[in-house]
């Protein structure tokens, strides 16, 4: 696999980001560290999604400028991202001026091309969704089901997409790309909405939202438009690679289509169906995959401003007193499957992390490297290595966490990892390295600590997308090269030191303190 191009979804950013903005983005980092492992041309986009009446209405209640408030938010955004170690290679905002020119574009090819036509119409609008809904999607009581909130009706003339145009080659596609839309079950839920799929509205007139990006050439009889923002928001993905209507080349022809898009399940739809049917009127390949994920509960309830549990996935570091964010990255895409919901719970937490990161792993290269001072004052002698009777589980592991991130199962790539650790601790448990050197049988026992480190030099580049500084940690205890390609990992090419160094040994994760058990929430 030689290219690899990953977005995540662009957040709004009518306030500072929550978890769940955070869990999105820690996934995405994971597995684009993972990727980047194993080739050579890996390009990670992120960024912020900033027009519509959503933004517009926060920062009137503000009463600031939309532009000022998501140039504090996106500032929010970015440190939070630093803060948990999300290294993307380049942030988008919807902002941006080359953003808007493009989408100007966009619009006006596909007007040109009369798969954008006018159009008057009376409908359920959801600023939440930033969406009209259907009479049959709202609940009961009439209300958005995502938002719990009664939709406006709107009654404008707009500009339409001729969706249905394209429902036919959106559902061959679907049915024949079984890889399209991961998890799989969420694939027949999109071909049951692409049964009843309409022609949508793309553009709002400007005197109910101003905060958007005009409709260029609008100098016909309607009134001034803007472009509703989900084909502003979408075009992001190709107009960060400097995508151009006329003549694409550069970035864009190096990454498009083999692009990944991690998604949450509440947007599946605009990108399933919306996004398919615009890149198919612009001529345009549809993406390798989307990968949908499910959603963070706070304490197994849903996460809201109206419960008042919205967390801030900084103030999780400050109040554990993280000063990495590791723990909280491995714990976010380790405590649930993909696409199924997560939940975060203070107690889960801390157990999960203390469990897999503190006593096991941490603990384990700990207390070999502390024999191996011990009993040999650091030394790895050549007698040491000989066949390493882990060889095999380690073979297996390797194969089974690629083979787990090529089908992002990301939770299940990770506990074989921890399978590892724990089969290797229950190797030194049996064979007690300890009552060898006791014995005088010190060849031996240097044996069984070089079979261990050996394995723990696997761990670490396993775990690095995971805990990428407590992985460097151990691969300097080691003297360990992280560089190296997983297709090289075998027990073979990996050469530790000569010698450990005794005072560069320290624990590479300490348990989390009960007493803060309480205070995580922000
Ligand atoms: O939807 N748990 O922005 P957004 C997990 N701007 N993920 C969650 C979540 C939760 N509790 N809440 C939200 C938008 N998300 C649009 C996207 S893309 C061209 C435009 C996820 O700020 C959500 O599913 O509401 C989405 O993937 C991302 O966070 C941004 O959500």
């Amino acid at each position: 696999m030689e290219k690899f191009y990953l977005t995540t979804a662009i957040d709004y950013v009518n306030g500072a980001p929550h978890i769940g903005h955070a869990y999105e983005k820690i996934l995405s980092d994971v597995i684009v560290r993972h990727f980047t492992q194993r080739c050579d041309d890996v390009y990670f986009l992120t960024g912020t999604d900033e027009h519509g009446i959503k933004i517009q209405k926060t920062a009137i209640e503000k009463g600031i400028e939309p532009k000022q408030m998501c140039d504090e938010n996106v500032a929010k955004f970015k440190e939070a991202w630093k803060a948990l170690d999300v290294n993307y290679n380049q942030f988008i905002r919807t902002t941006d001026e080359e953003h808007k020119k493009t989408v100007q574009l966009i619009f006006k090819k596909l007007l040109e091309k009369g798969d954008i036509y006018k159009h008057s119409y009376t409908g359920l609008y959801c600023s939440g969704c930033e969406g009209f809904l259907n009479e049959k999607d709202l609940t009961e009581d009439g209300l958005c089901p995502i938002h719990m909130k009664k939709p406006e009706e709107v009654s404008e003339e707009n500009y339409f997409f001729r969706l249905t145009k394209y429902k036919d080659v959106i559902t061959k596609h679907i049915k024949e790309n079984p890889d399209f839309i991961i998890p799989e079950f969420r694939a027949t839920e999109v071909l049951n909405q692409l049964e009843n799929i309409e022609d949508i509205s793309v553009s709002r007139s400007s005197a109910n939202v101003s905060w958007g990006i005009p409709v260029l050439d609008n100098n016909d009889n309607i009134y001034p438009q803007v472009i509703y923002v989900w084909i502003d928001a979408l075009s992001n993905y190709i107009t960060a690679l400097g995508y151009d209507v006329e003549n694409p080349s550069g970035k864009f022809q190096k990454y498009w289509p083999v692009v990944h898009h991690v998604i949450g399940k509440d947007i599946l739809k605009f990108h399933s169906i919306y996004w398919s049917g615009i890149l198919l009127a612009l001529g345009l390949p549809l993406p390798k995959q989307l990968l949908v994920h499910g959603f963070i509960n706070i304490n197994k309830e849903k996460m809201s401003k109206t419960l008042g549990n919205v967390i801030s996935p900084i103030d999780i570091l400050k109040a554990w007193d993280l000063k990495i964010p590791d723990a909280f990255r491995y714990y976010m895409v380790t405590a649930a499957p993909v696409g199924k919901d997560g939940n975060y719970s203070d107690e889960d937490f801390k157990e999960k992390v203390n469990a897999d990161l503190a006593n096991n792993m941490g603990n384990l290269l700990n207390r070999t490297l502390s024999m191996l001072v011990k009993y040999f004052d650091g030394e790895i002698k050549e007698e040491f290595k000989t066949n390493n009777p882990l060889l095999n589980n380690v073979k297996y592991v390797i194969f089974h966490v690629k083979e787990n991130f090529d089908n992002f199962k990301i939770q299940e790539a990770g506990q074989e990892i921890i399978n590892l650790v724990d089969f290797t601790n229950k190797y030194v448990a049996g064979i007690e390295p300890w009552t060898l050197a006791k014995e005088g049988k010190m060849s031996e026992c240097g044996q069984v600590l070089v079979n261990v480190l050996e394995v723990m030099c696997v761990v670490t580049a396993l775990i690095y997308p995971f805990c990428p500084n407590i992985a460097q940690e151990m691969a300097n205890q080691l003297k360990f090269d992280l560089s190296m390609k997983l297709d090289n990992l075998t027990l073979d090419n990996i050469k530790i030191g000569k010698l450990i160094s005794k005072e560069e040994i320290k624990p590479v994760f300490l348990r989390l303190d009960s007493e803060f058990a309480d205070k995580g929430k922000g």
